[in-house]
């Protein structure tokens, strides 16, 4: 049974839940629907996929990254980042083509949350307005408005001159960051998604990396590759212990 309504965010066709199939049309239909793994069918398209759907009291939030240990890799390459990699029901990350599908509408406007927590008790968090992705052809370049938050605005650098605003995704075999090179001390930087791991959208080459290396408590400090928010702990980069990237539109 098909129902479309607006859930976690979206405007779609809520086709079931994967956990609890019996549950559909009760979480679907009820606004106290709690968070899990659903299979969603975004209005006007065709592909349906899983998302995991994150209930807060302001909302229901479409999860596309999270990070809570070394169990998933995230040192992978273009077709990857591409499609999308883990379990959405833990590490994972959707996948830059469906983000652009969820965030392509011209009509809507989309918030981003990013979730982090330290090994110490504590954790911040980071918010845009006016999210986006471009298209596969524009390297689905990062789209970025206001930024609110108690984690610092990492994306535009805890520097000037290494804002990832508007910058399209890189990773170890597609390169669009902006170093060509960057000189680092006596280092020439050519590829920012080498040295910093995982795929992201590097600048020169920029403050946040939340695809980087997973460390583990009490190495987690100073590694060039990291799960990286400069604005928050430094100077020594700190890898978070885990983190959390989400949409919902407004
Ligand atoms: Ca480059």
């Amino acid at each position: 049974m098909k129902s479309v309504i607006e859930f976690c965010g979206l405007v779609l066709t809520c086709l079931l839940s994967l956990s609890e199939p019996t549950q559909t049309q009760i979480k679907a239909l009820t606004p106290n629907a709690t968070s899990g793994v659903y299979l969603i069918q975004p209005a006007g398209l065709k592909a349906r996929f899983r998302v995991y759907c994150e209930m807060l009291p302001d909302g229901g939030w479409t999860v596309f990254q999270r990070r809570t240990g070394g169990a998933v890799s995230f040192s992978r390459k273009w077709a990857a980042y591409e499609n999308g990699f883990g379990n959405v029901a833990s590490d994972h990350w959707l996948g830059l083509k469906k983000v652009f599908c969820l965030t392509k509408k011209k009509n809507k406007n989309w918030i981003m949350r990013v979730d982090l927590w330290d090994f110490e008790g504590g954790s911040v968090h980071a918010q845009y307005n006016d999210f986006r992705l471009g298209s596969k052809t524009e390297e689905f370049k990062l789209n970025v408005g206001g930024y609110s938050g108690d984690a610092g605005d990492a994306i535009r650098g805890a520097y000037p001159g290494i804002d990832q605003n508007g910058y399209g995704f890189s990773t170890i075999d597609r390169d669009n960051d902006g170093c060509s090179p960057c000189i680092f001390g006596d280092i020439a930087e050519n590829d920012c998604a080498f040295s910093e791991g995982g795929g992201w959208w590097f600048s020169r080459c920029g403050s946040a990396n939340l695809n980087g290396d997973w460390h583990p408590a009490g190495d987690n400090i100073g590694w060039a590759s990291g799960v990286h928010w400069l604005t928050w702990k430094g100077p020594a980069p700190y890898s978070a212990k885990a983190s959390r990237m989400m949409i919902k539109s407004v």
